[in-house]
């Protein structure tokens, strides 16, 4: 595996010490958010999660392998290339890994990557879910069978709101992962607490969730958990407001034949023009909302 998997000192070590260690993505660096604020938040989310007493991992596909803990000129690269980075979901990995191309990992490829170096917590903005349409489209996010399978827990701010949440919960249903609410009975919606959907299992308590993964992947059954973490009411932003933007989002994605792997990063920068950045912004506030939490989780887990 090394000729494919490095991680860095601090993470190898924090690994081998079982201390805690929370994997982040890197998509949403090259392709969820503009340049500079992607590599400032991706930053800033990395002190956040040491703050609270965890180490971080952000992930990548650089010079042929799974890099697992990137230096700030590795965050830079791949904020300023930003969508000139091949976004990477499980299929594009051994063509990546192979070819020597660099790659920003998605929820399902960081996952797998995470699950490799033995990190067992992880922090994002938003999962990726059934589109709306899908019905036709059968665009449904490899972030789904990935979490079917692998074991890593995911914390984020429920499912992306440009998406079909009801869907996208029969789907996590149908394949036993549970979607846990952290303090909250409702799943959030991405920018907003409110989604009009409930979730499995409301826990209030990092230990709780903790001992909750514990059960799970001690009796072996495999895949991973959602771990919906509701941005804070005083960064939330209006739900109609919001559906309706996404509505036109949607709309000029359709009028344009957006699909496959464009189609959300294409409509996260639509809405954030929509909204003249208010969703960037609130975006930005839950990754830093649910690092804290990922690492509170981590820290739980790391006690036996
Ligand atoms: N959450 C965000 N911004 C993002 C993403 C998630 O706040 O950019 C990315 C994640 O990497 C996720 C991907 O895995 O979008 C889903 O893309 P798709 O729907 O093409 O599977
Ligand atoms: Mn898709």
């Amino acid at each position: 595996m090394k000729k494919y998997l490095a991680l860095n000192e601090e993470v190898t070590r924090a690994i081998q010490a079982n201390q805690p260690v929370v994997a982040l993505e890197s998509t949403i660096i090259s392709h969820g958010m503009p340049f500079p604020q992607n590599m400032e938040t991706a930053l800033k989310v990395e002190e956040i999660v040491r703050k609270n007493g965890a180490v971080p991992a952000t992930i990548a596909i650089l010079d042929g392998k799974f890099k697992v803990g990137l230096s700030t000129d590795e965050i830079r690269h791949l904020g300023q290339k930003g969508q000139g980075v091949v976004k990477a979901s499980r299929r594009d990995i051994p063509y990546l890994i192979s070819q020597g191309i660099d790659g920003a990992t998605t929820v399902a490829s960081t996952m797998i990557a995470a699950k490799m170096a033995g990190i067992k917590v992880f922090a994002t903005g938003g999962i990726g879910g059934v589109h709306r349409g899908a019905e036709t489209s059968f665009d449904v996010s490899a972030d789904l069978q990935e979490l079917a399978k692998t074991n890593v827990a995911v914390v984020c701010a429920g499912i992306k709101a440009i998406l079909d949440l009801g869907l996208t919960l029969e789907y996590l249903e149908t394949h036993g992962v549970p979607v846990l609410g952290y303090k909250t009975k409702e799943l959030p919606a991405f920018y907003t607490q409110k989604s009009g959907f409930e979730v499995d299992y409301q826990l209030n308590h990092p230990t709780e969730i903790a001992d909750f993964l514990r059960a799970k992947w001690s009796m072996n059954l495999d895949g991973g958990v959602v771990i919906a973490n509701p941005i804070p009411k005083e960064k939330e932003l209006n739900y109609d407001y919001m559906m309706e933007n996404i509505e036109l989002a949607i709309q000029e994605a359709n009028k344009l034949g957006i699909k496959g792997k464009e189609s959300t990063p294409f409509l996260l920068s639509k809405v954030k023009a929509l909204t003249e950045g208010k969703s960037l912004a609130s975006n930005i506030e839950l990754v830093y909302n649910n690092a804290q939490l990922a690492a509170e989780i981590a820290v739980a887990l790391s006690k036996a």
